[in-house]
């Protein structure tokens, strides 16, 4: 199996179409249905009659959250490089592509999106500007495909184009020790721990003995899931689950790596590095960095071998990570500067230099002049330990003037010395902040593991939990999501892996609840008998349960009724295709073209209205159309 994988600019219709390949919605939190935008990667089956099937992985676009496409770029090897044919090539088109040009794409293919919202002319014009852009990049040769999801033009196209270049790619190595860095955490009831991720190299069996770190020992391989169905063996380029008995969700997270137990993890690596071209003014011998490697973002210190380097030229280099971490030689990386966080450049693992070896830590605080003022910050600001003091309070007590202190703190907060709290501006002791942070990730994962129905925990509740102020906590936790540590969503806090998770007795209840009937497919259930039988049944967290399904968009409230998720997708869909084959629609027509009746249409069109899918003008509704963010 392969990885394919999206890339592109927000909002450009990279989940629409992984979507309309593989009738799977890539945005799995309720945050991304609501919020219309993808904010962590999702992934999704991609099969065919004849067996070729392959794994993909669809990443957000907008550029805060360019370190979770990051997090999925490593396993890519097949590139959809979404454009949307009204918008053209935009600042994550080329960002997304400079990455993936250091990493392990091996074909490409450009997909011009939104093909119904443009003419002949504009399309031509924007496939031209693509073919500009992508000039000496992997997608050099790529065909371009112009596709839309609303109407499906060239659906058929992609969907062979994609079959064809699967079955060009090469296979992965699978004699190479197996090599998986993790990408998803959670748990499952009665399972336990569930990772996830796409297989490097190599390949996995059940009853295997690998090496999982952190938490840094030796785990069994219980089980093995692809895309839902169990398997004895995975060879490599597959997106795999794999159940890990006698781990604790707490004790693991995105960027964790399993692998064969001759590797030994290290944190100092001998790198080949590649500096991005426009990259060359901003290069140092010596810089703080994040490094990307496999699913990981690691802070650290890069150590050019040479001062001078030529423009295309490959550099070799050091790079002392603030933890150890498992690579494989040849495994690609990338860097990017601290804040702003721009992407520096690239290349290859050598090899690990064992712990120990390389002191990292003299390294860390390696600017040669020391500031007394900075050193004066960093002392008053671990003795204030988890009371935020803003910039002024810290200078007055270090005797160094208020802007200086600022800039000083902004410095600390970006190498997490420091951690920068908003509304208003504070700062706490980094350390003293990431030990915080380490108990709310531990707090989040247990709840989750004991109800894993729930959308994962509420400020109030963590507050209680960890005795903390609730207000205080709330600050806190925006810069554990603004750091992409935690998930934020409809009022709940939850690991990044975690996936709300119903038990078989609550999923079976709502089948039974909401029924799907099939002679009448699109009548919905009333709210008010749905709720009755809430209340009879006494099944363990049930009222979560339906919380849960309705904000995942699983199930839908529409006035007095209860829709599946799926039905609303289908009616969305005919209303779509009957506004864009006809025009602006009535009632009646909305009511024809969905084939239900007066009593369920006009709710069921205010809904549309009132979700921004249609905006009403007098009797008659068009599609809105979304503006980029
Ligand atoms: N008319 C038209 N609209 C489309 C098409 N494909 C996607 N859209 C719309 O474009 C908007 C963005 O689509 P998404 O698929 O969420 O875009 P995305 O690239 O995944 O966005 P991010 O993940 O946030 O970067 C949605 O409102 C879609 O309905 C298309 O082929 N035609
Ligand atoms: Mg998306």
């Amino acid at each position: 199996m392969h990885v394919v994988g999206t890339a592109g600019h927000v909002d450009h219709g990279k989940s629409s179409l992984v979507r309309a390949l593989t009738g799977t919605d890539p945005d799995r939190w309720i945050e991304e249905r609501l919020r219309g935008m993808t904010l962590d990667l999702g992934f999704a089956h991609l099969r065919y009659d004849d067996g070729v099937e392959a794994g993909i992985v669809d990443v957000p676009g907008h550029e805060r959250f360019v370190h979770n496409m990051l997090a999925g770029a490593a396993g890519m090897e097949l590139l959809l490089l979404v454009v949307a044919a009204n918008e053209g090539v935009r600042p994550q088109t080329l960002e997304h592509l400079a990455i993936l040009d250091f990493l392990n794409v091996r074909r490409a293919i450009v997909v011009l999106t939104k093909r119904d919202l443009v003419d002949d002319a504009a399309l031509a014009q924007t496939e031209a500007s693509v073919r500009e852009a992508v000039r000496g990049t992997i997608a050099q040769d790529a065909p371009a495909i112009a596709v839309s999801t609303v109407t499906g033009e060239g659906m058929d196209a992609l969907r062979a184009a994609i079959h064809d270049a699967l079955v060009a790619l090469p296979p992965r190595p699978a004699g190479a020790p197996a090599f998986l860095p993790v990408d998803r955490v959670f748990a499952l009831p009665g399972r336990g721990t569930i990772l996830t991720g796409t297989l490097m190299q190599g390949t996995l069996r059940t009853g295997d003995t690998l090496r999982l770190d952190p938490p840094g020992r030796e785990v069994r391989v219980r089980s093995l899931q692809v895309f839902g169905a169990p398997r004895d063996a995975v060879s490599g380029g597959s997106r795999v689950a794999v159940n890990v008995p006698g781990v604790d969700v707490s004790e693991l997270r995105r960027g964790a790596v399993l692998a064969d137990r001759g590797f030994v993890p290290a944190s100092s690596l001998r790198v080949r590095l590649h500096v991005r071209n426009d990259a060359h003014a901003a290069v140092r011998r010596r810089m703080h960095v994040r490094a990307y490697l496999g699913a990981a973002e690691i802070l650290g210190t890069l150590v050019l071998d040479t001062g001078l380097v030529g423009p295309g030229e490959p550099v070799g280099a050091t790079l002392h990570l603030r933890r150890e971490t498992t690579t494989y030689p040849g495994e690609a990386f990338v860097v990017r500067t601290l804040s702003p966080k721009v992407l520096l450049g690239g290349g290859t693992v050598d090899t690990g230099i064992a712990s120990g070896a390389a002191d990292n830590g003299a390294s860390e605080n390696g600017d040669d002049d020391h500031d007394p003022d900075v050193d004066a910050i960093a002392h008053v600001l671990a003795e204030t330990e988890l009371t935020p003091r803003t910039a002024a309070e810290l200078g007055a007590r270090a005797n160094v003037r208020e802007e200086r202190a600022a800039e000083i703190l902004s410095e600390l907060a970006a190498h997490g010395a420091a951690r920068r709290l908003q509304k208003p501006v504070a700062y706490l002791d980094g350390p003293a902040a990431d030990a915080l942070s380490a108990r709310v990730l531990e707090t989040l994962a247990r709840r989750e593991t004991e109800s894993p129905w729930t959308l994962g925990t509420t400020s109030l509740a963590l507050a209680r939990e960890l005795a903390a102020d609730e207000q205080f906590l709330v600050r806190f936790l925006a810069s554990d999501v603004d750091e992409g540590h935690i998930a934020a969503r409809a009022g709940y806090y939850a690991t990044l892996g975690h996936r709300a998770q119903l038990t078989e007795e609550q999923r079976a209840f709502f089948e039974r609840a909401v029924p799907a009937n099939a002679a009448q497919p699109l009548v919905p259930a009333p709210l008010e008998d749905v709720v009755a039988e809430l209340r009879r049944a006494r099944i363990a967290g049930i009222a979560q349960a339906f919380d849960t399904l309705v904000a995942t968009g699983a199930l839908v409230k529409v006035g007095s009724d209860v829709y599946r998720g799926t039905q609303i997708a289908e009616i969305r869909k005919r209303l779509e295709q009957a506004i864009t084959r006809d025009g602006p629609i009535t009632m009646a027509r909305f009511r024809d073209a969905v084939g239900t009746t007066r009593k369920y249409a006009v709710p069921l069109m205010e809904w549309f209205d009132a979700t921004g899918v249609t905006v009403r003008d007098g009797d008659v509704r068009a599609l809105r159309r979304r503006t980029a963010t």
